[in-house]
């Protein structure tokens, strides 16, 4: 079924044909002490994440988990596929499936650059959420991948907990907001996401304390990124407070936005029953406070269509000379294909989505009256 993308129109230029961002003002999440706001922030605030309910409308959210079962079931081949069909188990394997890592994860052959994908993008409930906790209406987005973790897997190894929180240990203050928006029923046993309680508020006496004097610590493929040894999740259990640092499976429903404070130690788990996990990792950030060099890393990866991690102003952009290797051993004959179906029909840098600007890439951008691209 085709999705019409949700009304937007262009930003205004300034009178100089750029476009300035405003940058946070003084209601940004924990910029000042005791903040209370009424809302999911608050929610943020406490525990380091939330949840908000029916951030993209139920028949939307369906719209885009047919359209992902529907990328699946012909993917790349013309209308035939690999032969995976959603109704046939005996097609969740590697053979009739794009690679999909053991975590659900699926970036690659141009799916951050989808129709689905862009189209969650634009969704004006979900931009609203990060508008608010930046407070600014000039945001850019990831280009992040997506998740389509099917049950019952055998060709996949065991998706064993990773607590780990996604930014530099060594700059403690609040800089990101993840956020995923869930496309199918997710319980109990249908996988997804776990995060540890209110624990993004001992990131920084963790890290001073605690990993600086680590001996044996997890690998870093980024600095961006922390991971837990047994010790550190030792030392999160010793030092949360009542129901603080409890290990939490976020259960939600098709449309709801799952956002979290990067510092909040998280993991995900694999579906166990019998129905699959279908989200989109989604984020945004001041366009502010991307340099020029973020913003023309991130034009890159859209020219190229190229898939991000969750940080906005594209820290990573995915190599596509690398190979996506199936569990085999053997490459996916469609590794290299990195174009969506259709290409990106974004003729602008950026669309207001309800008085929101959301920047693609970096064109028009000026930041401090600096045209940056
Ligand atoms: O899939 C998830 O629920 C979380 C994955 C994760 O760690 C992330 O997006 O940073
Ligand atoms: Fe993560």
């Amino acid at each position: 079924m085709a999705i019409d993308p949700p009304q937007t129109t262009r930003p205004s230029k300034t009178a100089g044909g750029g476009l300035t961002p405003k940058p946070s003002g003084p209601n940004k999440l924990f910029a000042q002490p005791d903040q209370k706001f009424g809302d999911f922030r608050d929610d943020i605030i406490r525990d380091g994440y939330a949840v908000i309910k029916g951030a993209v409308p139920r028949d939307r959210a369906d719209a885009y988990a047919e359209a992902m079962w529907a990328y699946l079931e012909t993917f790349k081949n013309k209308g035939k596929g690999l032969g995976f069909k959603r109704d046939d188990p005996s097609t969740y394997t590697e053979k009739h499936l794009p690679v999909i890592n053991e975590k659900g994860m699926c970036s690659g052959y141009g799916v951050n650059h989808e129709d689905f994908t862009w189209g969650i993008r634009q969704e004006p409930g979900v931009v609203e959420a990060f508008a608010k906790v930046f407070d600014t209406d000039d945001l850019i987005v990831s280009f992040d991948a997506v998740n389509m973790a099917l049950p019952g897997r055998k060709d996949l190894p065991a998706n064993k907990p990773w607590p780990h929180q996604d930014q530099d240990p060594a700059k403690p203050e609040f800089r990101c907001l993840q956020g995923i928006v869930n496309l199918l029923p997710n319980g109990a046993q249908d996988g997804g996401l776990i995060v540890c309680r209110g624990a993004h508020r001992l990131s920084e006496q963790f890290h001073r304390e605690f990993s600086a004097f680590e001996k044996d610590p997890v690998f870093r493929w980024t600095q961006e990124w922390y991971g837990f040894t047994e010790a550190g999740l030792q030392w999160l259990k010793e030092h949360g407070g009542h129901a603080q640092c409890e290990w939490v499976k976020v259960e939600c429903e098709p449309g709801d936005l799952l956002v979290w404070d990067s510092r909040t130690p998280h993991y995900n788990l694999s579906p166990t029953g019998d129905h699959a996990r279908f989200a989109t990792y989604t984020c945004y950030m001041p366009a502010a406070d991307a340099s020029q060099a973020d913003l023309e890393r991130k034009k890159g990866a859209f020219e190229q269509t190229l898939g991000t991690t969750h940080w906005p102003n594209a820290v990573h952009v995915r190599d596509h000379n690398q190979p996506l290797k199936r569990q085999d051993g053997s490459t996916c004959p469609y590794s290299g294909e990195n174009a969506p179906r259709k290409p990106v029909s974004l003729a602008e840098r950026g669309v207001q989505i309800d008085g929101h600007s959301v920047y693609w890439c970096g064109d028009d951008i000026v930041v401090a009256g600096e045209k940056l691209l």
